[in-house]
Order: C-alpha cells, then sequence, then structure tokens
C-alpha cells in the first residue's frame, strides 16, 4: 500500500529567486498537508550524507556545492499516494522535460538547479524526513 508521507526541499535556486510562496500556494492547493517545516542551510556533509547515494555520479560534487550554496525550506508533506503524487506535481528531473504546469516547469532552471525535491519511494520519505525533522517537528 502506498504511503501518506513524503519529503521536499524548496532548493537554494527556488529561494533565491523569490518563489517559496509562489511553491507552497501550489503545494496546499494540490491537498498536501504540511507536517513539518524550516528554513535551513545544509552543510557539505549534510549534503554528502543525504545524497550519498549519488556519490559515484559525475554530478556529486556541483549538486553538493548547490545544495550547501543558500537556504533551503524543508518540508514533511502528508496526502493519500504522496510520493507518487508529489513527482508528478514537480514533474521531470529535467525542467525541459517537465509537463506544463508542474513546478519544475515553472521555476526550476536546469536538471542541477531544479528547484524542488520529492522523495522517490515511501522508504526514502521517511528517511529524508527523519534526517531534517526531530519528532518534536512533527505535527
Ligand atoms: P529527482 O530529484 O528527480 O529524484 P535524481 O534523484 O535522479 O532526480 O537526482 C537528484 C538530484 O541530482 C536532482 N534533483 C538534481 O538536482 C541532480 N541531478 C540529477 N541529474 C543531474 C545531472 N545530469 N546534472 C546535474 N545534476 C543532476
Amino acid at each position: 500500500m502506498a504511503g501518506n508521507r513524503t519529503f521536499t526541499m524548496i532548493k537554494p535556486d527556488a529561494v533565491k529567486n523569490g518563489h517559496i510562496g509562489a511553491i507552497l500556494e501550489q503545494i496546499n492547493a494540490s491537498g498536501f498537508r504540511i507536517v513539518a517545516m524550516k528554513l535551513t542551510q545544509m552543510t557539505k556533509r549534510d549534503a554528502e550524507t543525504f545524497y550519498g547515494v549519488h556519490s559515484e555520479r559525475p554530478f556529486f560534487g556541483e549538486l553538493v556545492e548547490f545544495m550547501t550554496s543558500g537556504p533551503i525550506v524543508a518540508a514533511i508533506l502528508e496526502k493519500d499516494n504522496a510520493v507518487e503524487d508529489f513527482r508528478t506535481l514537480i514533474g521531470a528531473t529535467n525542467p525541459a522535460e517537465a509537463a506544463e504546469g508542474t513546478i519544475r516547469k515553472k521555476y526550476a532552471t536546469s536538471i542541477g538547479e531544479n528547484a524542488v525535491h520529492g522523495s522517490d519511494s515511501d522508504e526514502n520519505a521517511k528517511i529524508e524526513g527523519d534526517f531534517h525533522f526531530a519528532g518534536r517537528e512533527m505535527f
């Protein structure tokens, strides 16, 4: 059965470009409830740990540098079928391939600086949410 929580980050590019409000509005309008949320900045070590599965990929260094370059909004979101529905809402990794109306189509600038993160499985949603939030910060 599909779980009902996912984890997201509004990435440094979208924060810098003033899109926090518009992105949260679209997330809310799409039926997600905010379980936890904060403005924070990842350290190099945080980003290397968070993106550990990508450590052998050629873009890993660039990804870590970008994700630590400024503040992000981290959040846990709740909705039926959260992981899949949220990935539909954000669109393809490469904004050039993202469907019309998706968050990445509207706000991402490139495959590397793609405005938002969305967990790719229920298991990773739990790991990623627990990475950023203590139990007492989840409501
Ligand atoms: P998604 O975020 O859609 O799940 P992943 O898991 O394949 O995509 O990639 C994780 C992150 O790594 C992406 N959000 C993006 O920031 C970065 N990334 C992925 N592919 C590339 C690439 N070819 N060049 C630069 N950065 C990339």
